[in-house]
């Protein structure tokens, strides 16, 4: 069977994006070779704060059109001393996700070989289960704006949009992810206690979708009782629903129990395909770890393991979480952020060796 081929756009971005990403184009090269599956073309976009600086935006005006040529995106991180977080937020990853209406972002957790929870007595068996947030509405939508500025009276609002059509889309997405695991299970969070309109339209709308799915067994979570849920009984998760800033939260809380933010890898899905979507690791440019090589590499190349499953190539895709795995369980060449003493630099060259291993 001939290989397939590919056209990747690769955004390092800001802080610890630029040393990762680069490195994971080597490691996706190395397991081309390997495997035979795939062939790829990445091309490298100087887009984030340094490219704001200079050009007074994160990217180009026709940044989105440049990059709907492209099969699928990988994205380091964004945020920078230097810039305003709205403004590298919103001009670059937010104008991606919501441009190429990626509305389903997945977010894995599980507790990978050699990796200790900070969970006490918490193994692999307890920690296993994903958080798919909707990923273009709701709190992120940018709706509001400020009145009288520098008077007493100041004032802001910022008003949460949430529509059906946004809801249903992701509650079906939600339903299908749980459907195919084996516990066939699906948490909705919510808040509807308090917000009383647009937290009972998702409320009731994923009950609508429900009806569909009766092999799928639903439960409603209030996102507080949420959060002291997965610090109490990871075990009892499989899949988890939420809007975009609950959602947001509870994965910084997901990545900690799996051991780190440096671990943990993100899909931002346009499940229709009609655009490009794109891969990132949940953490952002770290601005305490930047220029020292200790940055943790997995959750970026986690993030590109989901991408090769999202073009098909499943061979490749579970080679390279093979050899994740292969290497986490390795706890001295780690990064320090999960207890090791090795570099980003030996972390990717033991992932490679076990590329050609496995
Ligand atoms: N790679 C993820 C990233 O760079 N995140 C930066 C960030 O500030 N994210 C906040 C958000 O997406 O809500």
């Amino acid at each position: 069977m001939s290989a397939r081929n590919f056209r990747i756009a690769v955004i390092p971005g800001d802080g610890i994006g630029v040393e990762i990403t680069p490195l994971a184009v080597d490691v996706l090269q190395t397991l081309a070779r390997a495997t035979g599956e795939f062939a790829a073309e990445y091309t490298e976009f100087p887009w984030g704060s340094d490219y704001y600086l200079r050009h007074g935006e994160m990217m180009p005006a026709d940044g989105l059109e440049t990059l709907r040529a492209f099969d699928a995106i990988l994205f380091g991180a964004v945020g920078s001393t230097q810039a305003p977080d709205h403004i590298t937020l919103r001009g670059l990853r937010l104008k991606i996700c919501q441009g190429f209406d990626q509305y389903a972002n997945l977010r894995p957790t599980r507790l990978l070989p050699g990796i200790t929870s900070p969970l006490r007595d918490r193994s692999s068996a307890d920690i296993d289960f994903i958080v798919l947030r909707e990923n273009t509405e709701g709190e992120y939508v940018g709706a509001g704006g400020r009145a009288h500025p520098g008077l007493p009276q100041e004032t802001a609002v910022e008003t949460a949009v949430f529509s059906r059509h946004g809801i249903e889309r992701i509650a079906r997405v939600a339903f299908d992810l749980a459907r195919s695991r084996p516990r066939k299970h699906l948490i909705s969070v919510t808040k509807s206690n308090a917000q009383q309109h647009t937290l009972r339209l998702w409320d009731e709308i994923v009950d609508e979708v429900a009806a569909s799915y009766p092999d799928v067994r639903t439960e409603r979570v209030l996102v507080d009782a949420m959060a002291a849920r997965m610090i109490l009984q990871p075990g009892s998760l499989d899949v988890i629903v939420a809007s975009n800033l609950f959602a947001d939260i509870l994965t910084d809380l997901a990545a900690a129990i799996g051991g780190s933010l440096g671990l943990a890898a993100s899909a931002n899905l346009n499940p229709e395909r009609a655009y490009p979507s794109m891969f990132e690791p949940v953490h952002g440019s770290a601005f305490d770890i930047i220029g020292k090589g200790i940055a943790n590499p997995i959750g970026m190349l986690w993030s590109a393991a989901l991408m090769l499953e999202h073009l098909g190539v499943s061979v490749s895709a579970s080679r390279l979480l093979a050899a994740i795995e292969r290497t986490t369980e390795n706890s001295q060449i780690m990064t320090p952020d999960v207890g090791g003493t090795g570099t980003t630099r030996q972390v990717i060259d033991h992932v490679c060796d076990m590329l050609h291993a496995i």
